[in-house]
């Protein structure tokens, strides 16, 4: 078998894990193994590694120290949706919204793509945490990988290294297995980004709760902690075991008086998490800091609340219309030790893309490593290029964002990009009916998942890509979690939307920073003011509920964003009718009886 860098009985006691490994190796026929201790030291000889190999171009260290750009192969981007599989033993419980593939016959081609896959290179371990090292609501994983950029992100995004290993002991683990899919030919020179982009595979196998993935080096297909641990597999753990993984940021909200509280969120991906988790308050005295900006990880505590953790210790942010203006604290997250994945490179060293600033430079490098000027023809950067940052140095990172008991949660939020019918803000008469508010998320897509971008689509729960069985399940769980516990210690669920339209395709509502009026509303909500009308769709601000100082917004625009636009609505319904026949009689009672008392009360 291929040599490590350390002996297996300096590493870890975990007997499962090394058999696991050397089964791995002798499948993948690396030419060494790689034992990660998670240490700067490590990280910094794989970024000097990868910056010999050309992968990395360090940036000006005075500009943008410890940083590092990475271009992908143009084929390797984005997660890709139609190549992401869920293995269960029987196909209905993927459920209609999952890839499903019989196990033993994914199991057979799975053998095939990774027998000699990782030949001429080094197979790399990484043990690594979801969530603060010995939270009851965090689980370990291990993912072993032939990418060295995987490991740098890793070290990012997670808690990796040696103290996981001594917290794992003997427990148990979810193996995660990646391969690039590109074995290098003995004395071939290797390509800056290898991966084997017509053949790729992320498979899930939610009952043996394993990953392998194969082809693509690109974020959440292979850092795999991400939405294949944290969300597929996690999604699958938490109906089990009563507790939820979601496709949510978590942001602490103080009042003026001091009184701090937790709101959860869930937007589909590149719906602006990352700008609402450390939104900079625009009305004085309130202030939001992060927990985090993709994942939660929520479980009721000992007192009835339910208390949310961050699974993750990294931002995996989407860099094109991040600025100082849209974002400054993202900005701040990424001024040192931070990974650029196809952003343009600048003249000075650095790194720009679409909506960093007003005027672009003069001359870039773009994404693709060619030539740019103003006014050429293709972007700088990839629509989904990407930031990979710590979020310990993230300016407004919550005080409790390690805290492993997690954070009491007050206020659940679901949203999209809806240019018509939804409004603004609505709160949910109960928890079934925020239920069904988070059944009912449509939007439109982006640059994050590989295909047509700007088209509508149904997204429950921001979890359309990410729910690893079946998604009728899902919603049953959802109602059950809400049955289980005490109705007033539940959070109050809210449906929001900032990207309404007017008919000329002007935005309606400015967003980001200004969103915190919204957030305001909530609080107050959920700290029993009353300020709300009973409509057909739920509680609306009453008017001069919304704290609107010093913005210039025009009573039209206004009355348009807070209004029930019946027509909408009935169309909304029909179609929303349809969507549901989707999920057979594994469609909860509940939402039936919710589309019905819906059409109810906006017909009478
Ligand atoms: O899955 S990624 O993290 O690459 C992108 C996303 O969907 O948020
Ligand atoms: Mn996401």
């Amino acid at each position: 078998m291929a040599p490590t860098n350390v002996a297996f009985e300096s590493w870890t006691q975990n007997v499962r894990l090394v058999e696991w490994i050397c089964e791995m190796a002798e499948l993948c026929e690396p030419e060494r193994i790689w034992l990660c201790d998670g240490s700067q030291k490590e990280y910094d000889q794989l970024a000097a590694l990868m910056v010999e190999s050309g992968t990395f171009i360090k940036l000006n260290d005075s500009l943008r120290p410890n940083s590092y750009l990475c271009r992908s192969n143009p084929d390797d981007v984005a997660r890709v949706e139609d190549r992401t599989f869920i293995c269960s033993e029987k196909k209905e419980d993927a459920g209609p919204t999952n890839n499903w593939y019989d196990p033993i016959d994914m199991e057979r081609i799975l053998m095939g793509l990774f027998k000699g896959c990782m030949r001429g290179r080094t197979m790399y371990v990484i043990p690594y945490s979801m969530g603060p090292l010995g939270s009851d609501i965090a689980h370990i994983g291990v993912e072993i990988t032939d990418s060295p950029y995987v490991v740098c992100n890793m070290r990012t995004m997670t808690r990796m290294g040696s103290a996981v290993l001594e917290m794992l002991g003997d427990g148990f683990f979810v193996p995660c297995m990646h391969s690039v899919g590109a074995p290098l030919e003995e004395g071939k020179k290797d390509v800056p980004w290898p991966c084997n982009a017509k053949n790729k595979y992320i498979v899930h196998f939610p009952e043996k709760r394993t990953i392998w993935s194969y082809g693509s080096g690109y974020g959440g297909n292979a850092l795999l902690g991400k939405k294949c641990f944290a969300l597929r597999i996690a999604s699958a753990m938490a109906r089990d075991e009563g507790w939820l993984a979601e496709h949510m940021l978590i942001l602490g909200i103080t009042n003026p008086a001091g009184k701090k509280k937790y709101f959860a969120a869930a937007f589909p991906s590149a719906c602006g998490k990352t700008n609402l988790a450390m939104l900079t308050s625009r009305l004085p005295g309130w202030k939001v800091e992060t927990v985090g900006d993709d994942i939660a990880w929520m479980k009721f505590g000992k007192d009835g609340r339910l208390y949310a953790i961050n699974p993750e210790a990294g931002f995996f942010g989407v860099a094109p219309g991040t600025s100082d203006q849209s974002n400054p604290n993202a900005m701040a997250s990424i001024k040192r030790n931070s990974i650029f994945t196809n952003v343009a490179y600048t003249d000075e060293g650095d790194v720009w893309w679409e909506g960093m600033s007003k005027e672009s430079p003069k001359h870039l490098i773009s994404w693709l490593g060619e030539e740019w000027t103003p006014g050429s023809e293709k972007k700088a950067a990839h629509p989904n290029a990407r930031f990979t940052a710590p979020i310990a140095q993230c300016p407004v990172v919550d005080p409790a964002y390690e805290d492993p008991a997690g954070v009491p949660i007050s206020a659940i939020l679901f949203g999209g990009r809806r240019p018509s019918v939804m409004p603004l803000v609505c709160e949910a008469f109960n928890w079934q009916h925020g239920t069904f508010f988070g059944a009912s998320v449509s939007s439109q897509t982006t640059a994050a998942a590989a295909g047509a971008v700007g088209k509508l689509r149904h997204d429950p729960f921001a979890m359309l890509p990410f729910c690893g069985y079946h998604m009728g399940d899902y919603f049953r769980h959802w109602l059950a979690m809400g049955e289980n516990a005490e109705a007033s210690k539940l959070p109050r669920i809210y449906t929001v939307n900032w990207f309404r339209q007017d008919n000329e395709g002007k935005w309606l509502w400015p967003g980001f920073g200004e969103n915190s009026r919204i957030l305001k509303w909530i609080f107050e909500r959920t700290d029993g003011e009353k300020h709300a009308d009973e409509t057909p769709i739920g509680y609306l601000p009453k008017e001069g509920a919304l704290d609107l100082n010093g913005l210039s917004l025009s009573p039209k625009d206004l009355k348009e964003l807070l209004t029930v636009d019946k027509k909408g609505w009935q169309n909304e319904i029909a179609e929303l009718k349809d969507y549901f026949t989707l999920f057979g009689n594994r469609l909860p009672e509940e939402f039936k009886e919710e589309v019905r008392d819906l059409e109810k009360r906006l017909n009478s």
